[in-house]
């Protein structure tokens, strides 16, 4: 069973945020000072315990102040969690085979088979990304708090520590980004509108069983892996007023809606859920912001409904939920194909949106003036299975999910293509679901990323730092 005092706790509970900063950095030569250093950060680490006290106090404090009718009294909570690169644990000198060949080789030799656009040159392709994710990063401090000051008094600390910005630092800062939750009613929702975070796999080893995916496969890992997580972290921006036209001028024509409640409607069916979170699975042709916000319904569909998963009556094949956990799909699939069980391509997905709200302008003009989108932040057992399964051999391959009476298409949200504007999927309209809807240009777009493995706490004092 897994250590709740000794798993970091981004991976199993989530930091509470309000705010996150991810500070990407690279260590200095003098890489025996830089673990002994570490050895004084290990105590700051925010363990899943911490974490799951730290989520009672936020519900307690909510419940008090319900029972007084006054606004939570405001909360202090920071947390800090590390992971490191391939490149990192190469510059600290652990070489053990972890076993993960997309963590070895790291994302930038990835991003072509990602998908992610760029230019071939003779030393090999290039990608349109950022100059930092370019360069070597060798790990990332997570730092989230309840607000901006929290974050930046605790990020000082970190800094004290490693001697940043000092002659006798031990590791650089390479690049920082800012995640913000968003304000108000849009709190929990990216920016498309849409509620995330909802679908979390089951952690059996959470619990004290094995999850049945690890127990038949098991991974051949060094010792020191155990209670770690991979992460495959992705700086991911989003086209939003784009989007938005894109919906707005193509309204699905049912009878009885308004344009307006056509546009959503397709807006609901790319994803396969409704802004509230409300599964179109379960609620196909009308929002039901209850059903969105309740948890022990939310999540409770299989795509399977009535009992026939041959069919795109209530969501598209290749709605960005179905393409990236297909549950029916593959589990329900008859032999002799299936069925094909998906526990080793579950995500825990973390993150944080980034960038500012919509402004008027680029809401009339239809036109993305400011950066803004996803710190995308998945954990997982291994990256190969997880992550980059699902984005190459799911999200961008127009022929899953396999053996459908129609091709499914494109993962109308992450899908990428190597012609951006050449992407279609079928069923969209419910009355006519073999035709094809073109999309004009991917909404989604990747600007660098890199993986890391988030080691346990007692691996980061008792291997990693000395
Ligand atoms: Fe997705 N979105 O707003 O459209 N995602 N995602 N994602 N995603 C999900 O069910 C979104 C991305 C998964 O178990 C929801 O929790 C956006 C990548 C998986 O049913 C929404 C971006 C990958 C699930 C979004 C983005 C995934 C999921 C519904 C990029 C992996 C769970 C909320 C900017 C390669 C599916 C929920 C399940 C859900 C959106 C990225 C995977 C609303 C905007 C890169 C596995």
């Amino acid at each position: 069973p897994l250590d709740p005092a000794n798993v970091q706790g981004d991976i199993l509970v989530g930091l509470p945020k309000k705010t996150q900063t991810y500070v990407f950095f690279q260590i200095d030569d003098n890489v025996s000072a830089f673990r002994t250093q570490l050895s004084k950060l290990v105590p700051l680490i925010t363990s899943t315990s911490q974490v799951l006290n730290d989520h009672a106090q936020i519900l307690a404090n909510k419940q008090a102040a319900a029972e007084k009718g006054r606004k939570p009294t405001l909360l202090t909570l920071a947390g800090i969690n590390i992971a490191f690169s391939h490149t990192g644990l190469v510059k600290m000198g652990i070489t053990d085979e972890i076993g993960d060949s997309a963590f070895d080789e790291g994302q930038l030799a990835d991003a072509q088979d990602l998908g992610d656009k760029g230019t071939p040159t003779s030393t090999g392709f290039v990608p349109d990304w950022i100059p930092a994710f370019k360069n070597p990063v060798h790990g990332v401090i997570l730092i989230s708090g309840d607000c901006h000051a929290t974050v930046q008094a605790t990020l000082i600390k970190v800094e004290q520590i490693f001697n940043v910005g000092a002659h006798n630092a031990t590791l650089h800062e390479v690049l920082r980004l800012v995640g913000d939750v968003r304000p108000g009613a849009e709190n929990g929702h990216e920016h498309f509108g849409f509620l995330d975070g909802i679908s979390q796999p089951a952690v059996k080893d959470f619990d004290t069983k094995p999850n049945p995916g690890q127990e038949t496969k098991p991974v051949t890992r060094p010792a020191w892996a155990l209670d770690g997580s991979f992460l495959a972290l992705r700086y991911l921006f989003q086209l939003v007023p784009e989007f938005n036209t894109f919906l707005k001028k193509n309204p699905l024509p049912l009878p009885g809606l308004t344009p307006e409640q056509g546009s959503e409607l397709l807006g609901a069916r790319l994803v396969g859920r409704w802004k509230s979170g409300a599964p179109i699975d379960i609620t196909p042709l009308k929002d039901n912001p209850a059903l969105g916000a309740d948890p022990l319904q939310n999540n409770n569909f299989r795509y399977a409904f009535p009992d026939d998963p041959q069919t795109q009556d209530r969501c598209p094949f290749a709605a960005h939920t179905r393409k990236t956990n297909p549950r029916a799909d593959l589990e329900d699939l008859p032999p002799p194909t299936g069925p094909v069980p998906t526990e080793s391509r579950r995500i825990i997905r973390r993150g944080i949106q980034f960038g500012p709200e919509v402004t008027p302008l680029e809401a009339s003009l239809g036109q993305t003036k400011l950066g803004r989108g996803l710190i995308f932040a998945a954990y997982q057992s291994n990256i190969v299975n997880g992550f980059q399964f699902i984005q190459h051999s799911w999200a961008n391959t127009a022929g899953f999910p396999i053996q459908k009476p129609v091709t499914p298409g494109f993962d109308p949200i992450i899908g990428q293509a190597a012609d951006p504007t050449s992407r279609t999927l079928t069923g969209t309209n419910p009355n006519n679901q073999s035709a094809s809807l073109s999309l004009p240009i991917e909404w989604v777009v990747p600007k660098g990323g890199e993986y890391f493995f988030a080691p346990s706490i007692s691996t980061l004092r008792d291997t990693f730092a000395f």
